[in-house]
């Protein structure tokens, strides 16, 4: 038996050791400071004299307009002034994971922010839910918003920061989750696709798994935490009906938000302990039989529920 944990283990490591690779390629560019660079990307050049002004009444009035005057060059794609469509525009013009300003599928509606990951299964993607594991509670305080939230923008866009935009839940059309476990391995724990979302009970319209099952995710995983209900400590559209927690999945575990089925193979703020210890307040869990069909590390003495380091759901639209 010994022989055999060691060989475990080592097989283990290995995989870790793989994984990380493709980690911290993948957190490299982002950080909070890289919204600001993305900003301020679009400097105007008034050098260029040879462009001319497609406005020349703007010259003959005085007005030289907000950007300066009518020579100025256009601003860089992804800023303010010339925001982006998605994160999928973004990298076909090869920038790399940071924060962007897009306007998303209606090119009318008003630009807001978010971060691009670039990187991870071909890219494209916009952070919509990150929950970063903190021994102090704050994660588990950070998913305890209540039903009236659920749309809202909450959090600081990168992939080291607690951050949630539930708004993208009204545009987005393909979804990714990913686990990061605590040696810094990282697996893609569910994709899919979905035509829309109602926003009153959170339910995505026409859900599909896409997978495939291992590299594409788990079914299962889809399955409790996609094709199922949404609930907060004040709202329950979970498929739970239980006396625990009063029949609500949020209600029972710390009053997290987040879509349940009956209730969850991952938790963005608690874990499952029954009563008492070994519940902890860390933040994002995973059942051990999840982490293990993807390859992830397990919590020592963790119980049947592991700490890790990170959930993430991913858009695009
Ligand atoms: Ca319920």
């Amino acid at each position: 038996m010994r022989l055999v944990g060691v060989s475990l283990w080592i097989v283990v490591l290995a995989s870790c050791s793989l994984k990380r690779d493709v980690f911290e390629g993948i957190s490299a560019g982002g950080s909070p400071g890289d919204a600001a660079v993305a900003e301020d990307a679009g400097g105007r050049d008034t050098s260029d004299t040879s462009d001319a002004s497609p406005m020349p009444d703007a010259v003959a009035t005085g007005d030289a307009g907000p950007d300066g005057g009518p020579d100025a060059m256009p601003a860089a794609l992804g800023t303010r002034d010339n925001p982006a469509r998605d994160c999928g525009q973004l990298l076909a013009s090869a920038l790399p994971s940071a924060v962007y300003w897009v306007h998303g599928p209606d090119s009318a509606a008003p630009a807001f922010q978010v971060y691009c990951e670039q990187q991870l299964n071909g890219g494209g993607w916009a952070l919509l839910e990150n929950s970063v594991r903190r021994t102090d509670g704050t994660t588990t305080t950070f998913w305890q918003f209540g039903y009236d939230q659920r749309l809202a923008r909450i959090g600081v866009a990168s992939p080291d920061e607690n951050y949630y935009d539930g708004s993208l839940y009204t545009i987005g059309t393909s979804y990714m989750d990913v686990f990061v476990d605590l040696r810094g391995g990282l697996a893609v724990a569910a994709t899919m696709t979905a035509s829309g979302i109602d926003t009153d009970a959170m339910r995505f319209t026409d859900p599909a798994f896409v997978g495939p099952e291992g590299t594409g995710g788990l079914l299962r995983v889809y399955q409790q935490q996609f094709a199922a209900g949404w609930s907060s400590k004040d709202h329950d559209g979970d498929l739970y009906t239980g006396p625990l927690g009063g029949g609500n999945c949020a209600t029972y575990y710390s009053n997290v938000a987040q879509h349940y089925g009956t209730c969850w193979y991952y938790n963005l703020g608690s874990d499952a302990g029954e009563s008492g210890p070994p519940w902890d307040f860390a933040g994002p869990h995973v059942e051990n039989g999840v982490l293990g069909d993807l390859g992830l590390a397990l919590e020592a003495d963790g119980g049947p529920y592991s700490q890790v380091q990170r959930i993430a759901r991913f858009t695009r639209w």
